[in-house]
């Protein structure tokens, strides 16, 4: 199977961040995780990127917050789908990373999740993985199913108490 490749701005969106990696780890679907910024050390995300599909990589998942030119800068130098996740925090509170995630220019798309939105980045990766691993769409399957028995347990109890 591909491997997704989990990229971060910084340690401190890794407290988020980890939960694409946890929720990925459910799945049986190998990842790295690593560190890399756009501002920061560019050349090195870039190479990153470049590099990513001759490494192994099916799927790019890019966490970063403010003016979070990361989840971009890799959809520029890979033709690898890019799901983005914007970090809550800084000054606008994560409108700012909501916006430089999602506005990308025509023909370089980033499929951008909520705010902090990483357990959805990693559903989506694994959806795009699915589309040719059957074993994984019927995890995924498997997943929308103890998904809806949740929600009747909870329907149950929530009449328990207004009827019983
Ligand atoms: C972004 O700036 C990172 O993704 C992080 O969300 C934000 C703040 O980084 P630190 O100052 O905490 O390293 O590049």
């Amino acid at each position: 199977m591909k491997k997704v490749a989990v990229i971060m701005g910084s340690d401190s969106d890794w407290p988020v961040v980890k939960g694409a990696c946890e929720q990925l780890k459910a799945f049986d679907i190998p990842y790295e995780a690593h560190i890399l910024s756009a501002h920061r050390t560019p050349d090195k995300a870039a190479a990153f990127a470049k590099s990513a599909r001759a490494n192994g990589f099916g799927v790019l998942i890019c966490a970063a917050g403010m003016a979070a030119h990361l989840a971009g800068a890799f959809a520029g130098n890979s033709t690898l789908p890019v799901i983005g996740i914007p970090m809550k925090g800084g000054a606008m509170d994560g409108l700012d990373a909501l916006l430089a995630t999602v506005q990308m220019p025509s023909g370089i798309p980033v499929a951008t999740v909520a705010l902090n939105g990483a357990k959805n980045a990693a559903v989506l990766a694994a959806q795009i993985l699915a589309v040719s691993d059957g074993a994984l769409a019927a995890k995924l399957d498997q997943a929308r199913l103890d998904m809806a028995a949740q929600i009747a347990e909870k329907e149950d109890k929530l009449q328990g108490e207004l009827n019983g």
